[in-house]
């Protein structure tokens, strides 16, 4: 610790704060946001978490339009939600058992599921209606079923006068998208879109869920996440029970002060915006104040969790500014809880970055011995669930709502295991952030509730040990929405001010089909990466024998007519190439996807080589590894296109790897 503070201190003094660079994880304790805790204090807006991929743009679309998120994974609730649109989402995977428990039981009470996916997804599988979409396509769909829902009448007209502004260019904006035109676009027939958008738009309240296949378009996420803000809106489904409620700001505690956001903006130390805010200025800290500005109305101690997407930069900028050193140079980084080599795009350009000589200082504080801690100056062996204490849930942890359960610490940490709020704590006190650090975890969870007046182990010894917020809905009723002019605002006066297009035509991503009809006959599928599967939680969890035994190789998915063309069978060991390189996967054949749609699982290293010369296998199946990065493929935020790339797919000749040696 000692010798980290040092070079952390003198990166500072010569470099700026700036300098240091800042990953967390995806949501695992409470290391995720003492990690933004200690960036904020420290003056550094270099900093992101997995929330950077996972689904950014679609919150952005959100709160430029109507000001609040829709609550994450939202649970159909029985006999009241009518319609739900999973939406480039597969929650029968992805969240578990008990949404698709809640989905059946409001099914039985007269709710529809639609599922837009290019595969026959579970969800598919169990939907009324599913639209095999063209990937990369979605914002050209929203844009048609808007069309048609304003064409016949449907939307919520007294909803629109009294809450919305800007309708009249909405409907101008979408009447360039005819169905036919829209068919042609997305490959969905004409007459199941009108199905779609009729039964979405007179079944109410209806739900459309957030998904990650909407989120991972490069270019074609921007119209796409947008187009369902507005199909949310235009029905009158926003902060609506069994509809688009939003989530919970947190006021049980004192989240929102605890952050420290507004350290970032005023930070007496800091002279630089992010190193990409001027190629993506949504997502700058430029951004941030202008959003606390304008929503003060709504949120008057700051913004809630969501607003640490304000600043992230875009990561491919962020390996720029290790590489060339521009438009600044970083030159140290701490990552927490994040395997950044198997989870990033480009993944070989990021390993570039933390061997360059410019990276001074690269710790990882982790509890496994990851590909990317393989690199690492300094490994911080970091304490598991078991040994920390823990208040919040899932998304708590980002600040997306106001649910907490306090958990006590079953044993203390063993060997040399410390929880990450240690390690952050002894950082934070040695580096000028004295007064921020409580003793202990148990001690900064008491501040934490100081809004509820409960302790942390009084509310953990509880029987029932959570603070559970209503369940509220219609706020705006009495706060207005949270935008400068308080309504739903459909030509969003918050993307105009960052200088972005309210109305985006949908754009093709970079590889495609129709984009890139040279580079198409050289790749001729279009990839997709994830869909999740069940055994794993993004590249955690293969290190677990039982798991990798129901799972043992990544998978690829492949319509059984293109595999025969292409001498493939299931089982077969391929090649996954695009211009970037190439990895090997497992053959799946799948007659629910598209035969020149390809679907690639994303996440693999074999940990069971662990540690080796070619860092535990990470550049044999992990897909993104061949994932590109950069402008071009990014979204309006600098988010990654994970999904709508362009493929060739081949025998391979060698036999697979990632045997299981336990
Ligand atoms: N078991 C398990 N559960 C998990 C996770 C895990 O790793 N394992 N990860 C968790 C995390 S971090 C997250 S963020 C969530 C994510 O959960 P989801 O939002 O459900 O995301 P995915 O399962 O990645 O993708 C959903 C669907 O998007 C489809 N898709 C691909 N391209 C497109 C497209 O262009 N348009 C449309 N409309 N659909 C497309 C895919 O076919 C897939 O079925 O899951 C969480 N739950
Ligand atoms: N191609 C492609 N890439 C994707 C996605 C995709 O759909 N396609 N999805 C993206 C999404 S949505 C997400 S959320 C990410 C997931 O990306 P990550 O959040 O990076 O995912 P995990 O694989 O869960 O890895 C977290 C790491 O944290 C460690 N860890 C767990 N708990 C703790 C803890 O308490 N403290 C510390 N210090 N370490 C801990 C684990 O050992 C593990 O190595 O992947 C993203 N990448
Ligand atoms: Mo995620």
């Amino acid at each position: 610790m000692d010798e980290i503070t040092e070079k952390l201190a003198r990166i500072k003094d010569k470099w700026g704060p700036e300098a240091l660079l800042g990953v967390g994880g995806s949501g695992h304790g409470p290391g995720d946001p003492n990690l933004w805790r200690f960036c904020n204090l420290w003056g550094t807006p270099n900093y992101f978490h997995q929330g950077k991929n996972c689904g950014e743009p679609e919150y952005f679309a959100e709160w430029a339009v109507y000001g609040a998120i829709s609550e994450i994974g939202n649970t159909p609730v029985p006999g009241v939600t009518k319609c739900v649109i999973i939406w480039g989402s597969n929650p029968p995977v992805s969240y578990g058992s008990n949404w698709w428990k809640a989905a059946e039981a409001a099914r039985t009470q007269g709710m529809k599921i639609i599922t837009v996916d290019p595969r026959l997804s579970e969800s598919a599988k169990g939907s009324d209606l599913w639209l095999q979409i063209r990937p990369g396509t979605d914002g050209a769909l929203a844009y048609g079923m808007l069309k048609l829902i304003i064409d016949e009448g449907l939307y919520d007209a007294d909803f629109v006068n009294r809450w919305c502004l800007g309708f009249e260019e909405l409907k101008a904006f979408v009447a360039q998208y005819s169905l036919s035109k829209v068919e042609a676009i997305t490959w969905v027939p004409a007459a199941k879109i009108a199905e779609a958008a009729r039964l979405y738009a007179t079944s109410k309240p209806a739900d459309i869920m957030f998904g990650l296949g909407t989120a991972h378009q490069g270019k074609g996420t921007f119209s796409a996440v947008l187009g369902k803000a507005f199909l949310r809106a235009i029905t009158g489904n926003v902060d609506v029970l069994g509809g688009n409620r939003f989530g919970d700001v947190p006021e049980q505690t004192s989240f929102v002060e605890q952050m420290h956001w507004d350290k970032i903006i005023d930070h007496p130390e800091r002279t630089r915006d992010n190193v990409s805010s001027e190629v993506w200025p949504y997502g700058s800290v430029k951004a941030l104040k202008l959003f606390r500005e304008a929503m003060s109305n709504v949120y008057p101690k700051g913004l809630p969790g969501p607003a640490k997407y304000m600043i992230y930069p875009a990561p491919s900028s962020v390996w720029t500014a290790i590489l060339d050193q521009k438009p600044y140079p970083i030159r140290a980084a701490l990552i927490q809880a994040s395997n950044t080599l198997g989870t990033f795009a480009n993944s070989k350009r990021i390993a570039q970055a933390f061997t360059s000589g410019n990276l001074e200082l690269l710790v990882v504080l982790e509890q496994n011995l990851t590909p990317t801690a393989q690199l690492a100056d300094y490994v911080l062996p970091a304490a598991d669930a078991l040994e920390t204490p823990n208040i919040f849930v899932a998304v708590g942890y980002w600040g997306f709502n106001d649910l907490y359960n306090a958990i006590p610490r079953a044993l203390d940490p063993l060997y040399e295991r410390r929880t990450d709020y240690d390690v952050f704590r002894d950082l934070g006190n040695r580096l000028g952030q004295q007064g921020y650090w409580p003793d202990s975890l148990e001690g900064w969870y008491d501040r934490l509730l100081e809004p509820s007046s409960v302790k942390f182990e009084e509310l953990a010894a509880r029987n029932d040990p959570q603070l559970a917020p209503p369940v509220r809905e219609k706020r705006y009723l009495t706060s207005g929405f949270a935008t400068a002019s308080g309504k739903v605002e459909f030509s969003s006066s918050m993307l105009k001010k960052l200088g972005y297009d309210p109305f985006p035509q949908h754009e093709e991503p970079a590889w495609s089909p129709v984009s890139n009809p040279e580079l198409a006959k050289e790749y001729p599928y279009i990839l997709i990466t994830t869909g999740r599967n069940r055994h794993f939680q993004g590249s955690n969890l293969h290190q677990i024998a039982k798991l990798r035994r129901l799972h043992p190789h990544p998978l690829v998915q492949l319509h059984p007519e293109t595999a025969r063309q292409l001498g493939i069978a299931e089982g077969d060991d391929v090649y996954i190439e695009t211009p970037v390189g190439r990895v090997r996967q497992k053959a799946r054949l799948f007659k629910g996807i598209n035969p020149q749609v390809v679907h690639a699982e994303f996440g693999w290293w074999y940990p069971e080589r662990t540690p080796d010369s070619s860092l535990s296998g990470i550049w044999e199946s992990n897909i993104n590894s061949i994932v590109p990065d950069g402008p071009e493929h990014a979204s309006f935020t600098g988010d990654s296109s994970f999904r709508a790339l362009l493929c060739r797919v081949y025998p391979a000749k060698e036999s697979a790897p990632g045997s299981i040696a336990h």
